[in-house]
């Protein structure tokens, strides 16, 4: 198995945020099943030696949410996709906490062990908690039109990106009528059609070690 950047959804996420902004950039691979991101050119740049990891004329950023309210906040023809707008900005804030600290661990703690440490199962009490995920954004996503507003934010591409990868692992949110519109409308995020492409290959790899 190699893998493109846009395998993984934290670099999917990233991505379709630079795109938000539209900023020229380029992508430049780091293939994390050949071991790529370990390189000594590699570590220089980013000692956790981590996808995705930016480099902007010299300044050097990693954390994909990090990457993208940088890139937004510096590049973007104005605010929409991050809100200055102090009360707007936290909203946003908040979603993107929950996708880094709740809903991605969830899916990651589900799909690690199947990628890389031998796992050829789900876990039942692993599919329970990231439920307990799915249903908490089904509820942001009853009350908003998008993760955090009426508008498509930095918080859609980051939960996008996560989502997507599950989703191509077979998930079944039929549970979930917000979180399905929701995925729809996610079609016409700036880069959906890349991070849908990442996504299939993440969801391949991971069936390919499935029972
Ligand atoms: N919270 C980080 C997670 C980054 C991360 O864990 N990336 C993984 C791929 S999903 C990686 O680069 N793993 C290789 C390594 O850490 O050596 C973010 O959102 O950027």
């Amino acid at each position: 198995m190699s893998s493109n950047n846009l395998t993984h959804a934290p670099s999917r996420g990233a991505y379709m945020a630079a795109k938000a902004a539209g900023v020229q950039f380029e992508v430049e691979i780091v293939d994390l099943f050949k071991k790529e991101q370990l390189k000594e050119s590699f570590l220089k740049k980013n000692l956790q030696h981590c996808v995705p990891t930016l480099e902007d004329d010299g300044f050097v950023l990693w954390e994909s949410r990090a990457i993208a309210s940088y890139l937004v906040d510096k590049y973007a023809k104005d605010d929409k996709f991050y809100p200055k707008d102090l009360q707007r900005r936290a909203v946003v804030n908040q979603r993107l906490y929950f996708d880094c600290a709740t809903f991605y661990p969830r899916i990651r703690a589900i799909c690690y062990p199947i990628l890389w440490l031998g796992e050829t199962e789900i876990k039942e009490s692993l599919k329970k908690e990231l439920n307990i995920s799915f249903g908490h954004l089904d509820q942001f996503l009853g009350e908003t039109k998008w993760a955090a507003g009426d508008h498509p934010t930095i918080a859609d591409t980051s939960l996008f990106a996560s989502v997507s990868s599950i989703l191509e692992v077979g998930w079944d949110i039929s549970s979930y009528p917000n979180v399905q519109r929701w995925v729809e409308q996610c079609a016409s995020l700036p880069g959906a059609d890349e991070n849908s492409e990442g996504a299939k290959m993440f969801g391949a790899a991971v069936r390919k070690n499935l029972k």
